[in-house]
C-alpha cells in the first residue's frame, strides 16, 4: 500500500489535491512559516508562500518545485481547536487549531494517582466539539493501587466513551490501540505534561522516536515534548503528539457538551420548562434525578462545570454580551445591596 494511503489518504483527497500542480503530502509538523510534510517515498521541507495560511500538523497539501512549496490544501476533515489565549488577539482567527483531519481525540489520564475526571469531561466535549470520536486512555497502569476500580469510576465519568487500559511497561493495550489506527485512521494525544504521550507513542512506533521525560532529573514544571508532530504507525494509521496542554479550553459550544452527557440531555428534555437550566426551576427531571439516585451529584457537577466553561467562553469571544453579563451582575449587586440597607433599616424578619 501506498505511504500516504496507509495513513489516510483516499480518493476524495487526492481528487481536491489534483487540483493543484503539485504531489500529495500530509503536514507531521510546522515551523516557523515552514512545514515538515510526508510524501509517498519520504519527507520533505517545504516553505509556505507569504500571505498563505500555514498549515497545521495532519493537514492534506500538495507541494511542487524545488526547493519544495506548498501551492495547495485540501478542505479539513474536521479539526481540534481552541479559543486563542487572552492578549493573543493578533492573529485573524480566534480560534488557534491544534491538528487537522483526525479521527480520534484520545484523553491521556494517568492512572498512578486518581484521575481528574473533570479534565477527562472538558477534554471529551472538546473532542466531540472538533467532530472526532474521544476514546480515554488510561496510561502507567502498571502502577496503579486499584485498577479496577479507577477503571470503573472513569467509565463512569465517561458515559459512551471508550475506556482503554495502556502501560508502556507492560506493553497492555498497545495492540488494541494500534488496531484502532490499522485502517488509516488518525489519533491525537492530548493530556497534561508527564501524563505518558510520548511514552505511548514510542511503544507504538516500537522504537524511542519522541523523547521521554527522563526518570531521574528535576524536571518539574517542564515540558518534553514542544512540537506537535503527526508519526506513522507501523501497522497502518497516525499518531500525533502533542506538548502537554496546562489546561483544556471549551469553545462554548453546546452540540459537545450534550454528546459529552447524553444522560443528562435526555432528562433535560423531560424539565417542565424547554430552557430550564436545572438550578431551581419547578418539575425540573435532572434535580429530581439527582434528588432520587438516578443521575449521580458529582456527574450533574461535571455538567454545571462544562456549561459554565461554555458561557465563559462565549463571554469572551463577545464583548458585547460581556457587557450585558457586567451590567447583570452590577445591577444584582445594587440590588443585593439596597436589600441589605433595607433590612438593616428595618431589622430582620
Ligand atoms: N511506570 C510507567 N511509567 C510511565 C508509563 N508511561 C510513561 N511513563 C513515565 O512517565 C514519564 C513521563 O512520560 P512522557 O511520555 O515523557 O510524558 P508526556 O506526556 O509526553 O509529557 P510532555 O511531553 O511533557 O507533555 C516518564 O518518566 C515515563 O517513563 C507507563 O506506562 N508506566
Ligand atoms: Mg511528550
Ligand atoms: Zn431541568
Amino acid at each position: 500500500m501506498d505511504a500516504l494511503e496507509a495513513i489516510g489518504l483516499d480518493a476524495g483527497i487526492r481528487a481536491e489535491l489534483a487540483a493543484y500542480d503539485g504531489r500529495p503530502a500530509r503536514v507531521v509538523r510546522t515551523d516557523r512559516g515552514r512545514v515538515t510534510a510526508l510524501v509517498s517515498d519520504g519527507t520533505v521541507r517545504a516553505g509556505v508562500p507569504a500571505g498563505a495560511p500555514t498549515p497545521v500538523t495532519g493537514d492534506w497539501v500538495a507541494v511542487a518545485g524545488d526547493p519544495p512549496v506548498v501551492v495547495g490544501s485540501a478542505e479539513r476533515r474536521g479539526a481540534l481547536t481552541r479559543p486563542r489565549p487572552h492578549g493573543d488577539r493578533a492573529e485573524a482567527s480566534p480560534e488557534q487549531v491544534l491538528a487537522a483531519n483526525v479521527d480520534l481525540v484520545a484523553l491521556v489520564t494517568p492512572v498512578d494517582t486518581a484521575p481528574n475526571l473533570r479534565r477527562v469531561e472538558r477534554g471529551v466535549v472538546m473532542a466531540y466539539e472538533s467532530g472526532a470520536t474521544p476514546l480515554v486512555l488510561a496510561t502507567k497502569t502498571d502502577l496503579a493501587a486499584d485498577l479496577a476500580g479507577t477503571m470503573a469510576t472513569l467509565e463512569e465519568a465517561c458515559v459512551g466513551v471508550e475506556v482503554l487500559a495502556t502501560s508502556a511497561v507492560t506493553g497492555a493495550g498497545i495492540d488494541t490501540l494500534a488496531a484502532h489506527l490499522a485502517t488509516g485512521r488518525t489519533a491525537v494525544l492530548l493530556g497534561a505534561s508527564g501524563v505518558g504521550k510520548s511514552t505511548l507513542v514510542n511503544a507504538l512506533l516500537q522504537a524511542d522516536v519522541m523523547a521521554t521525560r527522563e526518570v531521574r532529573g528535576d524536571h518539574k514544571g517542564r515540558h518534553t515534548t514542544t512540537h506537535r508532530e503527526l508519526l506513522v504507525v507501523p501497522g497502518g494509521g497516525a499518531v500525533i503528539d502533542t506538548p502537554g496542554l496546562r489546561s483544556l479550553t471549551l469553545g462554548g459550544d453546546d452540540t459537545g457538551r450534550d454528546l459529552a452527557f447524553p444522560d443528562v440531555a435526555e432528562l433535560a428534555e423531560q424539565c417542565h420548562f424547554h430552557d430550564c437550566r436545572h438550578d431551581t426551576e419547578p418539575g425540573c427531571a435532572v434535580q429530581q434525578a439527582v434528588a432520587d439516585g438516578g443521575l449521580a451529584a458529582d456527574r450533574f457537577e461535571g455538567w454545571r462545570r462544562i456549561r459554565a466553561a461554555n458561557e465563559n467562553a462565549v463571554l469572551r469571544a463577545d464583548p458585547a454580551a460581556h457587557r450585558r453579563e457586567s451590567k447583570r451582575l452590577g445591577r444584582m449587586y445594587r440590588e443585593a445591596q439596597a436589600a441589605a440597607r433595607y433590612k438593616s433599616r428595618h431589622g430582620r424578619r
